[in-house]
């Protein structure tokens, strides 16, 4: 949830008036349609082959430059491909919507470094995986100084970071909800903080539909008199119980489940017509950082699961994945600014990294109050240069 202290009402609109106003325009992503054109001259396309349970693909290094990425879907559900940077979560190029029987061409311009390739048959999870490296050629693409381009090229990379997200939301919350539905509380609270991981990536845009984020992830502080409670933190509740609380009947507990997976479904089918802009990154970065010194560093956000740095690795996560989709129109803009905003992003992560514990993090009430301060001060130093991305790149 957004914000601590303005009424829900107020919240959905300072950040409709933020992130929304976004006309219904269905998502154009370059890079997604047939291109048949040979990307490098001296290599053939990659030829990937995606089944129901495999990602094959015939080479696991190329020369930097211009890839092709030749997929054929050899299964029987329609399927995705992505490539994907080293962080396994911003995207560089995909091609989706690939029905049985059918080939479609992935052409990227990648500079070298590692990277993953990932197949999603049914377009469902997080997809069938595999590291990807990308050597130096010495052929440098030729920079491409057109501003505008680059900007376009941010967006749709973070338009396909929205769709991937949803897609592993749906399907994690599909699991978290059967198991809490069946009584499954162990398996349920297993699940918890990892599936809104994805949530909180994508917050600013979910928030962008203004009924949906309360409906999802009101919290019992927050709600207003009449409003429902539903969503993650009413089930946060009754599987991290406090003392003296009435545990939720069989009953509640499955239409607590299926609200919450139909809600989910409709935000995803939602965020196919958001028309994302270089404002509505940068400016949905911001927010995302508002978000974590407002709710992640006071742990509000989890007050029984104490699971609030999950959320502050996600909402993190969100925000530099929009700074890195605008960074190369921002370099040609701003170099200093976006040094900068890179410094402080791997100053932050550094110190959330030292909370990691296991797949996940160490819950909020075992940081110690120096601890959560030298956390607030990094997000504090890295939201001052945050809040100029937006004009850097628009203006
Ligand atoms: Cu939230």
């Amino acid at each position: 949830m957004f914000g601590t202290f303005l009424p829900a009402s107020a919240k959905y609109r300072k950040t409709l008036a933020v992130i929304g106003a976004a006309a219904a325009v269905p998502l154009v992503l370059t890079g997604c349609t047939d291109n048949t054109k040979p990307a490098s001259a001296t290599d053939g396309p990659i030829q990937v082959s995606s089944t129901a349970n495999e990602c094959k693909v015939s080479a696991a290094t190329a020369p930097s430059g211009n890839l092709t990425f030749s997929v054929k879907n050899e299964g029987t559900e329609v399927t995705e491909f992505y490539l994907l940077a080293e962080d396994g979560l911003r995207i560089i190029g995909e091609v989706e919507n690939i029905g049985p029987g059918i080939s479609r061409n992935l052409v990227v311009t990648a500079p070298a470094g590692k990277y993953n390739t990932a197949c999603k048959p049914g377009m469902q999870g997080d997809g069938i995986r595999a590291s990807f490296e990308v050597t130096e050629s010495g052929n440098k693409p030729s920079v491409d100084a057109d501003l505008q381009k680059l900007v376009d090229t941010g967006t749709q990379q973070y338009a396909a970071y929205v769709k991937d997200q949803t897609e592993q939301l749906v399907t994690g919350t599909k699991a978290f909800a059967d198991a809490f539905a069946a009584g499954d509380a162990a398996k349920a609270r297993d699940l918890y903080a990892a599936t809104r991981m994805h949530w909180e990536r994508i917050e600013p845009v979910a928030e962008s539909f203004g009924d949906l984020d309360p409906k999802l992830d009101a919290r019992e502080a927050d709600l207003e008199p009449g409003q429902e409670w539903t969503g993650w933190h009413r089930a946060e509740k009754d599987l991290f119980p406090p003392a003296g609380y009435t545990a939720m009947t069989p009953a509640e507990r499955t239409a607590i489940s299926t609200q919450l997976v139909a809600d989910t479904e409709d935000l995803a089918k939602r965020t196919r017509t958001v028309e994302l802009t270089a404002d509505k990154l940068g400016n949905g970065a911001k927010e995302l950082l508002d978000e974590v010194a407002t709710g992640k560093v006071t742990g509000e956000e989890e007050i029984w699961s104490h699971t609030d740095l999950w959320d502050f690795q996600a909402n993190v996560d969100g925000a530099r994945i929009a700074f890195e989709s605008l960074k190369p129109a921002l370099e040609q803009k701003d170099a200093e600014l976006a040094t900068s905003l890179a410094g402080k992003f791997d100053a932050l992560q550094a110190e959330l990294k030292k909370h990691a514990k296991g797949d996940g993090f160490a819950y909020y009430n075992e940081l110690t109050p120096e601890q959560v301060q030298q956390l607030a001060a990094l997000v504090d130093s890295l939201g001052e240069p945050l809040s100029k991305l937006t004009s850097a790149v628009v203006l």
